[in-house]
């Protein structure tokens, strides 16, 4: 099982994200996410078990976290248009801080992740072209869900599928 935490998008986000979306593959190709991939990723954990996942439940469920917004206005890209996604122009505490809540906890379980720095951001598409990072008009994201996540192949594509939820208190 190819596992790994992130922010699912509330519905109406999705929606909004998902016409930027759109339009950047319209303008430059390459392999949209469906709207019902798009999520943030706060942590890749790779090939883990069912006793992995079922500590990853425990370790998420006692995860000190209140909900909180970020606002995605910035569009930018990884290894040159290979990932294009969308982000926020400043960072935001509290994501940060979820983040590295996660980290630590994930150290404390002595389970590995991908260890590099922290980057957040919402892939829109990939194998599309370089870009110059350009504002957007924000879109204001209420996060109030955190999911672990197994990435799954199909004849269809990749589908991420949420194994285990849990809601961010306001
Ligand atoms: P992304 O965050 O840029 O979209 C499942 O593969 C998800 O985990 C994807 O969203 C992917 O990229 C993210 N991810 C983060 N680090 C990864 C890594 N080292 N290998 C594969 N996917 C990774």
């Amino acid at each position: 099982m190819r596992l790994f935490v992130g922010l699912p998008l509330p519905a109406g986000v999705a929606h909004a994200v998902a016409s930027v979306r759109d339009e950047m593959h319209a303008s430059m190709g390459g392999k949209p996410s469906t709207t019902a991939n798009l999520h943030l990723t706060l942590a890749f954990l790779g090939e883990g078990n069912v006793q992995m996942v079922q500590q990853l439940r425990q370790l998420l469920a006692a995860l000190p976290t209140a909900a909180f917004e970020i606002t995605l206005d910035v569009l930018g890209d990884f290894k040159r248009g290979q990932i294009v996604w969308l982000g926020s122009q400043q960072p935001h505490a509290a994501l940060l801080q979820l983040a590295e809540a996660l980290r630590m906890a994930l150290d404390a379980a002595g389970i590995v992740y991908d260890p590099q720095p922290f980057a957040p951001h919402v892939t829109l598409l990939r194998k599309g072209q370089p870009i110059r990072a350009a504002l957007l008009q924000a879109i204001h994201w209420p996060v109030s869900e955190l999911a672990l996540y197994v990435s799954e192949s199909s004849p269809d594509g990749v589908q991420y599928r949420p194994l285990y939820q849990r809601s961010l208190t306001a």
